[in-house]
């Protein structure tokens, strides 16, 4: 660290450079009324900024929250900001723009590995008010091709054998709601912050399908009482390195032992349901609707959809960084040549303009200081692709509209688990849950892909069966081994 820089803590706020935003409330006066599970480098580039923003107003509620681990690895989140009074520094960065700002919303963190108890009753506590989650896929104990609950993981089985000793998110959530209903204590909202699909409705019938395992009153109750608001969420967030810690200490002289480092745009839409109050986030950008679904498809289907559309063809190609991908204008053309193919199934919301919207999202994958990591684009792409890229194809096979570009992408996906480096032969980093059964069927699926489209829990059944979508990816990946990536992106956007 450079000598000047200031480790962060509360006493040394006052000595920061004055360049950094810092809270002006008192934290001593904030109440965590959101218990968050989750804390990562989403949460904190999100919902934690909001609640900083609501609270250096004058007239509102002292609203905060205490975050909640429930993974061995969040013991590093835990230490991390327990060193530094759960401050931490949120910095913006864009061609024209860089900013540092200190935020103090999270004021307490429970790391349940080691007081399962305590999280419990954190959460079973009146002053709790909303229980949030960031958990990813994994974490919500789904079928992705069936979309049930598994209800066999060891996480669940354990759960429901030691029921009030729970280690999973859904287990002490259960828990907690169970201790308040037997004490007559009014329940949480359960908010999931998760970018699923319908994030609300997943996480209510997971809690309510486990629930029920436990006691049907329990059920009932939660089903008559607590409330699960949709929401869509949305900033790009890479995840923190050691250069990034590096330059907030250079540039702003702030020693942070993990910072968060963001893109300038930011968007939450949540659905106005909930059942024991909420913070006035409406003061501070968030939209409220009724039509959360809306905004979630058009963001799947563009933003996410066109990560996956860059991210594959852009690892094979040699990128780390999404910046880079975007400075060569084969990839630029074929990204807007994506997403003009999707946009037929993209919904139209009134006062939202979908051209407005496409460029915005190519300035923001353009922007040259974010370092987004491509292998972060590419990670889990067996849960990514059946939510952000094949319910478009499905559904312009249905309208009888072109998926060249589509089936090319997904295409580009097997080839990229089959091959397991990229053209200049150097080692892919693929991280994916599934990614030792995958690479090895990705290996044949040029020889015979229908291996791979055949895997129902990714492709469903209806995919499978399509002859046309069978066809173009076929041909796809035929094309990506005999001509490589740059020459089949230039196949595909002459036609
Ligand atoms: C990305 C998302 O994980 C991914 O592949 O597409 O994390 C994306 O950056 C966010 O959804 C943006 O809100």
């Amino acid at each position: 660290m450079p000598q000047t820089s200031i480790k962060l803590t509360s006493t040394k706020l006052g000595l920061l450079n004055p360049e950094v935003q810092i809270p002006t409330y008192d934290r001593r006066q904030v109440n965590p009324h959101t218990v968050h599970i989750g804390v990562g480098s989403f949460h904190r580039a999100h919902q934690a900024l909001y609640l900083d923003e609501l609270l250096a107003l004058p007239d509102t509620e002292r609203w905060g929250e205490c975050g909640l681990g429930v993974l061995p690895s969040d013991a590093r989140m835990r230490d991390a900001l327990q060193g530094q009074n759960h401050l931490y520094t949120l910095a913006e960065r864009s061609a024209d723009k860089q900013s540092a700002r200190v935020i103090g919303s999270i004021v307490d963190y429970i790391y349940a590995p080691e007081a399962n108890e305590a999280a419990v009753e954190k959460m079973a506590n009146p002053e709790t008010r909303i229980v949030s989650l960031t958990i990813t896929e994994g974490g919500y104990f789904i079928d992705e091709g069936t979309g049930n609950f598994l209800v066999q993981h060891p996480s669940i089985q354990h759960d429901l054998e030691h029921s009030d000793a729970p280690s999973s998110s859904i287990g002490l959530i259960a828990e907690a709601l169970d201790r308040r209903r037997t004490r007559g204590v009014a329940p949480f909202t359960v908010m999931s912050c998760d970018n699923l699909q319908g994030n609300g409705h997943v996480i209510s019938k997971v809690l309510r399908a486990y629930a029920g395992l436990r006691k049907p009153s329990l059920e009932t109750w939660i089903e008559a009482n607590v409330a699960f608001p949709n929401s869509m969420v949305d900033r790009i967030t890479p995840a923190t390195t050691r250069a990034d810690i590096a330059w907030l200490a250079t540039r702003f002289g702030i020693d942070d032992a993990w910072p968060v480092v963001t893109e300038p745009f930011l968007q939450w839409v949540i659905e106005d349901t909930f059942s024991n109050g909420r913070p006035q986030w409406e003061r501070v950008g968030a939209q409220f609707t009724t039509d959360v679904a809306s905004y979630e498809i058009m963001k799947m289907r563009l933003l996410n959809g066109s990560h996956l559309a860059m991210a594959y063809l852009g690892a094979l190609a040699g990128f780390t960084y999404v910046q880079d991908i975007m400075a060569d204008q084969l990839f630029v053309t074929f990204i807007e040549r994506f997403m003009e193919e999707v946009t037929p199934v993209v919904p139209i919301i009134p006062n939202t303009s979908v051209p407005e919207y496409k460029k915005s999202l190519i300035e923001r994958f353009s922007n040259p200081t974010i370092n987004d990591q491509v292998t972060r684009i590419c990670s889990e792409g067996s849960a990514k692709i059946p939510k952000w890229l094949l319910p478009s194809i499905q559904e312009l096979l249905d309208r009888n509209l072109s998926v060249d570009l589509l089936s090319l992408v997904v295409a580009s996906w097997i080839f990229y688990l089959g091959k397991g480096v990229d053209e200049a032969g150097k080692t892919l980093d693929i991280i994916d849950a599934r990614a030792a059964e995958l690479t090895a069927i990705a290996s044949s699926a040029e020889e015979d892909p229908s291996l791979m489209l055949g895997i129902s829990s990714i492709f469903g059944d209806r995919l499978f069966t399509n002859a046309i979508f069978q066809e173009k990816t076929a041909g796809a990946l035929h094309l990506l081994a005999t001509v490589g990536v740059a020459a089949s992106m230039k196949q595909y956007l002459k036609r």
